[in-house]
């Protein structure tokens, strides 16, 4: 019999593994050069993951394996596949993973950069696909009062009842795209407030799900792998997301000549079997998983985490670790002492 999934005990080697990936990248922290920063994040968690007593499985990852040397999808991680070891000794974990979530963030050393990581058993997260996702996400409170089919006026006047409050105290966050002209329109023609973001949908959809962050929710066209993580994150958080993935280029204001036409990736979905492309996906189509590990690592600073902090003889790293086993929501400080004994630790 293979070893159960422990969700509560792996979840804190996945905090190790979020925090090597954080620390690599905040060293890289406005340095200007987005791929260096995502590579030293991708190197830094495939190194740990290693250590980590499971048969890992990557299901969002990098890439595909000829595009992507590490943390490919399908890649086989962890010690469970070390030689001389009983894989029986070692639960399956499916993982998705995004190193650095917010290259761009981490590059020009602004807010909201996190690495990401979300686990569970076999099959208990979406293998999406690497294309585009239409996302609306709120917390625990508005959970029942969205529709990603209604009107964005309607979904933001629910919200703002749920939440016992006027429309004009509600704060959306929208990925700064021209193809959300219409959105931005509709939400300022609605009289919330928006918070346009550079990047990071991720952390964006988090915050949204926690109180005291003044933000309400995120609405738009981002990663659909990023949607995934984000759905692991709403159930430990008893947030909601409901999305759908884009396949149509003309939703999107990405180079045309660089996206595969509407017919292509319709093709891949159905090899994936994704046989409807306009379904809409709730938080459990998307993270079916009982037992799920969130872990995030603030790289730079942000509105839910702190970034990392480098001083003489150590690090400090801030991350949230939730599972849905435990129902612990748990925000780490943590000092990486890298000095001798007479290394100083703070408050
Ligand atoms: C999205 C979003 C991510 O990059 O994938 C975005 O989900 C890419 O969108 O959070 P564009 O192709 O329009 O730039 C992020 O913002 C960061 O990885």
């Amino acid at each position: 019999m293979p070893q159960e999934l422990n969700s509560v005990n792996l979840s804190l080697d996945f905090l190790s593994v979020c925090e090597a990936a954080a620390i690599a990248s905040a060293r890289t922290m406005g340095q200007g050069d987005r791929k260096f920063s995502d590579h030293v994040a991708v190197e830094a968690m495939r190194e740990k993951m290693d250590g980590v007593p499971m048969r890992g499985r990557i299901v969002i990852g990098e890439g595909e394996r000829d595009e992507a040397p590490m943390l490919f999808i399908g890649e086989e991680v962890g010690e469970g596949f070390h030689k001389d070891v009983d894989p029986e000794d070692f639960p399956e974990v499916d993982i998705a993973v995004d190193p650095l979530e917010g290259t761009n963030l981490c590059a020009l050393g602004a807010n909201n950069a996190i690495a990401v990581l979300a686990a569970s058993e076999r099959g208990g997260l979406l293998n999406a696909p690497d294309i585009y996702m239409d996302k609306i996400v709120v917390g625990p409170s508005c959970r029942g009062a969205i529709d990603i089919d209604a009107p964005v006026r309607d979904n933001l006047k629910n919200i703002a009842r749920k939440l016992q409050r006027d429309i004009e105290d509600l704060t959306v966050i929208v990925l700064d795209r021209s193809r959300h002209r219409k959105l931005i329109a509709d939400v300022r023609s609605a009289g919330a407030r928006i918070r346009l973001i550079g990047d990071g949908d991720l952390s964006a959809g988090i915050s949204a799900a926690v109180a005291g962050t003044n933000i309400h929710a995120l609405m738009g066209i981002g990663g659909a792998p990023e949607g995934v993580l984000t759905a692991a994150a709403m159930k430990c958080l008893n947030g909601e997301i409901q999305a759908r993935l884009v396949f149509d280029p003309e939703r999107l204001d990405v180079d045309k000549s660089k996206v595969p036409p509407a017919e292509t990736v319709l093709s891949r979905l159905r090899e994936m079997g994704i046989n409807d492309p306009n379904k809409v996906y709730d938080t459990n189509d998307l993270a079916p998983g009982k037992k799920i590990i969130f872990v995030a690592s603030g790289v730079t600073d942000g509105s839910l985490l702190r970034g990392v902090r480098f001083f003489g003889s150590g690090r400090r790293t801030h991350s949230l670790v939730m599972t849905t086993e435990s129902r612990h929501i748990r925000f780490v400080d943590t000092v990486h002492v890298e000095g001798g004994p007479d290394t100083v630790i703070r408050f």
